[in-house]
């Protein structure tokens, strides 16, 4: 009779976990962790006091609890969808942390910190950012959901390493095959180009497995986030089709992408990255003349400005350059603009602003006359930890460098000079090999010259000069007008020549 009993409590309860599911009873759990990584250094309210992911909304002790398993509490995500994760520390924490997550798609009970991380978040005090999820994971499975809060000045999170101060929680996650077609989307950072070179990147729901590109250019492709090359000046329509097995959808973005080969600056050998960031250091805003920039500190690292943030500035005239890095840290703040367009910048005539050990700094610079005209020219903003001796080149620690650029213009009063301009002569014009300049005045040195071609190039440029008599050979030149800079200690002409 007990038997019986037992055999029918044995047969009703099997029934009910094969019709409800295993988790749905709340006895299931994902397979053990291979790991519980311990809370070492615990104070100040570091940790997590909440979660809001999905269904699942989860208020709890901060760090003091350590390791906690949160795995009793599941939500049911779809394949190919992205999810919105918040996490949440308490005050008096004041502390930014790192955080870091990971999902046991395969279900073998370890967390793989390279395939299975699913999102990182550097330095914040409260987040909120997305979990996608992707094809190929165990299915309709519980699986462990892994979340880290640790001290932003520690070793980034890994699965199994302990933590300094914050801690772990754990979560179960279920996914489920997706039924639906795509839903095309995409984006790109370079909605204004001045190389040419443009990637995007496919921000399809629901697991798109094929992808046709059409860049507006008449050319197209067929990867997931390709980058593509415009070879004209222009602005183009770009389209995305994405397929998958339930069906297809397109996105198309008019006039997207506007492409200003004009605009590019010259290479330069080195971008600086950020070592260790941490605490708000770094560049949150940068004004001059045109240019008014606010970004994002240096979570950000380097940022390469000078195609999107370009402005026009006058020689011989001063203008505040302006850099907001915020009250948190003093920091050692230097500009560099690179007038004479060789991609370095060098210590002696262009560095700008040097203002060690300061809060939001401002300096007027006077552009210089002499300067490379009607070319973009890099400007570079450099904000670090006060006491190093950073150039335009060195990596910064904790702070960051943004490159922006400006055309410098010829200053209207140095257009066709009169008086003394016929005491300065050039000879022959036209001229195929040679041009002499001859000084016929008593008091005025030449401080230098420059050669500019029809489109405004310099071509030529120099400060060692003789006061009576220069030769300059135009032999390599190509046929076409000319324009010579004479910048004396008083004023600057211009002397136009041709060149046969
Ligand atoms: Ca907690
Ligand atoms: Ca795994
Ligand atoms: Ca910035
Ligand atoms: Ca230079």
């Amino acid at each position: 009779m007990l038997s019986k009993r037992m055999n029918q409590i044995y047969k009703i309860t099997l029934l009910f976990c094969i019709v409800f599911g295993w988790h749905k009873i709340g006895f299931s759990a994902p397979v053990p962790a291979s790991c519980s990584p311990a809370t070492l250094n615990y104070c100040c309210s570091f940790g997590i006091t909440n979660i809001t992911f999905n269904t699942i909304n989860n208020t709890s002790n901060d760090g003091a609890d350590g390791y906690s398993d949160f795995t009793a509490f599941s939500t049911t995500v779809l394949e190919g969808q992205t999810y919105s994760l918040s996490i949440q520390t308490t005050a008096p924490n004041s502390s930014n942390q790192n955080y870091a997550g990971w999902i046991d798609f395969n279900n073998d009970g370890i967390l793989d910190d390279v395939t299975e991380r699913v999102f990182t978040v550097t330095s914040q005090l409260n987040t909120i950012t997305n979990i996608t999820i992707p094809t190929g994971a165990v299915l309709n499975t519980d699986l462990r959901l892994r979340i880290a809060a640790d001290f932003d000045l520690s070793a980034a999170p890994t699965p199994c390493g302990n933590i300094d101060r914050g801690q772990m929680e754990d979560y179960t996650i279920v996914i489920t095959a997706n039924p639906n077609p795509p839903i095309a989307a995409f984006s790109t950072s370079d909605t204004l180009s001045c190389d040419g070179n443009v990637c995007f990147t496919d921000e399809s729901l629901n697991s798109p497995t094929s992808w046709l590109w059409y860049f507006g250019d008449g050319t197209t492709s067929f990867q997931q986030n390709p980058c593509h090359s415009y070879a004209a000046d222009g602005t183009y329509t770009v389209s995305l089709i994405a397929t998958n097995a339930n069906g297809s959808d397109s996105d198309t973005i008019v006039d997207y992408i506007t492409v200003n080969l004009g605009g590019q600056v010259a290479a330069i050998n080195c971008t600086p990255a950020t070592t260790s960031y941490c605490c708000g250091y770094g560049i949150t805003a940068v004004n001059f003349a045109d240019i008014n920039n606010v970004t994002l500190d240096g979570v950000e690292g380097y940022q390469d400005f000078s195609c999107t943030n370009t402005t026009i500035v006058t020689e011989g005239t001063s203008y505040l350059f302006d850099v907001t890095t915020g009250m948190n840290n003093a920091q050692d703040v230097r500009v560099w603009i690179d007038y004479d367009n060789d991609g370095d910048f060098n210590n002696n005539d262009e560095l700008v602003m040097d203002a060690p050990n300061s809060f939001n700094p401002s300096n007027n610079i006077a552009v210089p006359v002499g300067a490379t005209l009607n070319t973009p020219l890099r400007v570079r903003v450099s904000a670090d930890i006060v006491g190093t001796t950073q150039s335009a080149c060195d990596d910064n620690d904790r702070g960051q460098t943004e490159d922006y650029s400006i055309i410098i213009n010829e200053a209207n009063s140095v257009n066709e000079s009169v008086g003394i301009e016929s005491q300065f002569i050039l000879y022959p014009n036209p001229a195929n090999e040679v041009v002499y300049l001859k000084n016929l005045t008593k008091e005025e040195n030449i401080t230098h010259l420059a050669i500019y071609n029809s489109i405004g190039k310099q071509v030529f440029y120099s400060t060692a000069l003789d006061m009576k008599l220069n030769k300059i050979n135009v032999a390599k030149y190509e046929k076409g007008m000319y324009s010579l800079r004479v910048v004396t200690s008083k004023e600057i002409l211009i002397k136009k020549f041709i060149v046969f």
